[in-house]
This record gives C-alpha cells, sequence and structure tokens, in this order.
C-alpha cells in the first residue's frame, strides 16, 4: 500500500470524489476516528459526584451513588430490582449462575465473545443458533432445532441497540420449560413493544463499559422482577457475605465502585442527547447512502412501539454490487484513519474454544458466516459530525467507483 504522506493521487477529470489514501493521498482524517469514542457527559457534575465520594470516603461495597444508580434504572426501566456490577460480562456470569443454568445454554454465535464465554467460564455448554438475516437476531425457528435434553436456558441478544424477538423467545421458554435471559448489553435505552428493555425473561443484563450509550467507565447491571432472583445476585456479588463474618453462598467480587456510579449516574442523565445525536447520525449514513450502490444499512423498520438507541451504525456489504469485499473497504477507510471495525467476526464459534470444540458449527450456522463476512460497523456517537459522515460517504463511494484500481493497490 503507498505510504500516506506520498503525493495525492489527483482524481478523474471531472469527479468530485475524494482521492484516496490507498492511492497515494494523504489521510482524508488527521486523527483516527473510533467506533466507540466513548460520549462524555458533563463534567462539573461528574466531578461534583467524584468530590462528594472523597468527602464522603465511601469509595466502595454498595456505595449510596450505587445505590441511587439502582434505584434511578429501576424507575427508568420499570422494573422492581437492578443489581449493579463491575462490568457487563461479570453481570452476565453471575445471573447466569444465580439462575442456575446448567448444561446447554442456546445463544447465538453472532455476539460479542462475552456472551458465550460467560457460560463457558462456568463449564456450561453455549450452543449456537443461527441468526435471521435482516436483523441480526436469534431466528426462533433456528433456537428450537438446537434444543436437546441437556438445554435448560436461552439467551437472546439485543443486538445493535435493538431489540430482539423477546415475544418468541419467551414463547419457546414456557412451551419448553426453558429459562430466560437476555444479554441487553447493546440496549439502554431501547423499548420493546412499548416497554423500557429491561423487564423481559427471569432478567436482562446491561454494560455501561465507556463505549456503550451509558458509560460508568466500566459497569454493568442485572435488572429482574424476580425478588429471590435479585437477592441472590446481591449475595453473589460480594462473595456471598450476608453480613460481618456470615457467608452464606459461593461468590465473586462483582461490585460497581463509587467512581463508576458517579459516571453511570452522570451519563445516564445525558442518555437522551446521546441517543438523538446517534439518530441523526444515523440519518445522515442514510442520506449519504441512498445512492451509494452495495452499501446496505441495518435500517430494517423497527415495531410501532420499538425504540432503537442507534448506538452502532451497521452495514452490509454486498460485493457484487461494490466490487470490493468488505474487508477491502475496511482497508480503504483505515488508509483514511477511519477506524472501521467488522464486530462481530468470524462469530464465536470461530474463536477458542469453541472451533476446537464444536470444528463443524459452521454447517448449522450459514446465515451467521454469511454476515459475519458482509458486516461493516462505522464511527457514531457525539463525537462525530454530519460533516464526517459525508466524508466517510465519499471515500466509500469513490473506492467502489475505483474498485479495480483499490484492489489492485490493496494487493500490492
Ligand atoms: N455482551 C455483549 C453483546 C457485548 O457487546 C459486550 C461488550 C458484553 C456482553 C460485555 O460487556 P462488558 O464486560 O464489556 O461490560 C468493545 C467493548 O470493550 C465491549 O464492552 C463491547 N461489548 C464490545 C462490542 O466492544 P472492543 O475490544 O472492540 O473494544 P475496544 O477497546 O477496541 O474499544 C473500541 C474503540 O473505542 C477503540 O478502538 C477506541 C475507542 N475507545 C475505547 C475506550 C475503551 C476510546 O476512544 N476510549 C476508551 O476509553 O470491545
Amino acid at each position: 500500500m503507498p505510504s500516506p504522506n506520498s503525493s495525492p493521487t489527483p482524481a478523474p477529470t471531472g469527479s468530485r470524489r475524494p482521492p484516496l489514501a490507498v492511492l497515494g493521498a494523504p489521510p482524508a482524517f488527521a486523527e483516527p476516528l473510533h467506533v466507540g469514542r466513548p460520549n462524555i457527559p458533563d463534567r462539573a457534575r461528574l466531578l461534583a459526584r467524584i468530590e462528594s465520594i472523597l468527602d464522603r470516603r465511601w469509595l466502595t461495597n454498595d456505595g449510596p451513588l450505587v445505590q441511587e444508580l439502582e434505584q434511578t434504572l429501576c424507575r427508568r426501566l420499570g422494573v422492581r430490582h437492578v443489581v449493579a456490577m463491575c462490568n457487563g460480562t461479570t453481570a452476565l456470569e453471575i445471573a447466569i449462575r444465580a439462575l442456575g443454568l446448567t448444561g446447554e445454554v442456546i445463544v447465538p454465535s453472532f455476539t460479542f465473545v462475552a456472551t458465550a464465554h460467560a457460560l463457558m467460564w462456568q463449564e456450561i455448554t453455549p450452543v449456537f443458533a443461527d441468526i435471521e438475516p435482516r436483523r441480526h437476531h436469534l431466528d426462533p425457528a433456528q433456537i428450537e432445532r438446537m434444543i436437546t435434553p441437556r438445554t435448560t436456558g436461552i439467551i437472546g441478544v439485543h443486538l445493535w441497540g435493538r431489540p430482539c424477538d423477546v415475544a418468541a423467545i419467551e414463547e419457546i421458554g414456557r412451551r419448553r420449560g426453558l429459562k430466560i435471559l437476555f444479554d441487553a448489553a447493546h440496549a439502554i435505552g431501547c423499548t420493546d413493544r412499548g416497554r423500557p428493555i429491561g423487564s423481559g425473561g427471569a432478567a436482562e443484563v446491561f454494560s455501561f463499559h465507556a463505549t456503550k450509550c451509558v458509560n460508568a467507565f466500566e459497569g454493568g447491571a442485572v435488572a429482574t422482577n424476580d425478588d429471590r432472583l435479585a437477592d441472590k445476585m446481591r449475595l453473589m456479588r460480594n462473595f456471598g457475605f450476608a453480613g460481618y463474618d456470615n457467608v452464606v453462598y459461593v461468590g465473586i467480587n462483582g461490585k460497581m465502585s463509587e467512581v463508576s456510579a458517579a459516571m453511570g449516574l452522570t451519563s445516564l442523565e445525558d442518555l437522551e442527547q446521546v441517543v438523538a445525536r446517534n439518530q441523526a447520525n444515523f440519518e445522515a449514513y442514510r442520506r449519504a447512502f441512498a445512492e451509494i450502490p452495495g452499501l446496505r444499512l441495518l435500517d430494517e423498520p423497527l415495531g410501532p412501539d420499538d425504540a432503537s438507541n442507534y448506538q452502532y451504525v451497521v452495514v452490509q456489504i454486498d460485493e457484487r454490487a461494490t466490487g470490493l469485499t468488505r474487508d477491502e473497504l475496511v482497508a480503504v477507510l483505515k488508509a483514511e484513519n477511519v477506524l472501521a471495525r467488522r464486530y462481530f467476526y468470524p462469530g464465536c464459534h470461530r474463536m477458542e474454544p469453541y472451533r476446537s470444540r464444536f470444528p463443524q458449527a459452521g454447517l448449522v450456522l450459514p446465515v451467521t458466516e454469511r454476515v459475519a463476512a458482509e458486516v461493516l460497523v462505522l464511527p457514531t456517537g457525539t463525537g462525530v459530525s454530519g460533516a464526517e459522515i459525508d466524508r466517510i460517504a465519499g471515500i466509500l463511494q469513490a473506492a467502489i467507483e475505483r474498485a479495480g484500481e483499490v484492489r489492485a493497490a490493496l494487493a500490492l
């Protein structure tokens, strides 16, 4: 690939398309544009909360800000209990254990690997079911196919900040006697049939990682309407202590710190603005991509009472129309300092230890395999402007128009 510092290649006469860094032009962006750049909430409010933590000298262990975050989330989500945790992965692990899942649990392979690892970490076998092609969520018919006598539960994932088919998954759970958990790591601020995501199944698990719409630096939470389950998870996140010197359960350290809760509360206050900005960015991408062949934005209509937080801008690449593969377009963007991501390539079933354990899994996951090869995730959030989105679209359009040259340059 030519150096980004070599002299720019002029655009073809008459073209308004930008020159391309893969063809020798300087990169379009001086600074990298990330997927997952954190949204920074109001600094004064955050710092005031941190001052209060220092004044109180209460830094962790179910402090007042953790409790305030839990209560605020209970009201927002319309649930009886929210148990805050140190991150989404630990929250998943604790929820899985508290629910008593064992044997096999059905999950999508097309998700962040933490969904599968949270099971495997406790010797539960994740059984990967295929997704439907337009929304990338678990396909209920495929769930049914994967149920065996060892199956104890299903974990649905609200991938991309869009509600998965909660009603269908809950119905399978009722009919087949399986416990239902939802991985809502992407889904704070989303709505399913008029209800905030959080009250589905036995419990729903959120992530408040730095890259999420609500961030607590690192953080997570489990929402549930089950009083006993909530009590159990509170014990489990604190080594099983039910008071000084009294351990009543096996547990780990899953506690959220006060400084994380300070960030979580402040970030939650900005959620509506963040979602509005994400939606505006999404619409800007939609307009900019309307005329570009082969770029299909994931914009399947939501149900009339559903809502997304637009956290991810997901594009599926049709190589027959673009003349370039998804990976070639990732390389084109990277040369311009746009760090698009291939989430959730190559699918959990192609990562260890699952690849070695289930070498044939791909045979029952044809949609996962295709989607994982075609999906590109683009930068959004409060750090990305409409003008930058237009430039990203211009780069993609120019690359597609000059696909032959681009492919040859990338092959060098
Ligand atoms: N279930 C699902 C479905 C999930 O997607 C996740 C996490 C979980 C469960 C587990 O929740 P947590 O245990 O994480 O709470 C990122 C996040 O680390 C991860 O939270 C997220 N999903 C996943 C989809 O994305 P990476 O490895 O891609 O992150 P990373 O470090 O590359 O960050 C993305 C970009 O953001 C970077 O290129 C740079 C930028 N960035 C990142 C951080 C942390 C910043 O600019 N500043 C920052 O502070 O996994």
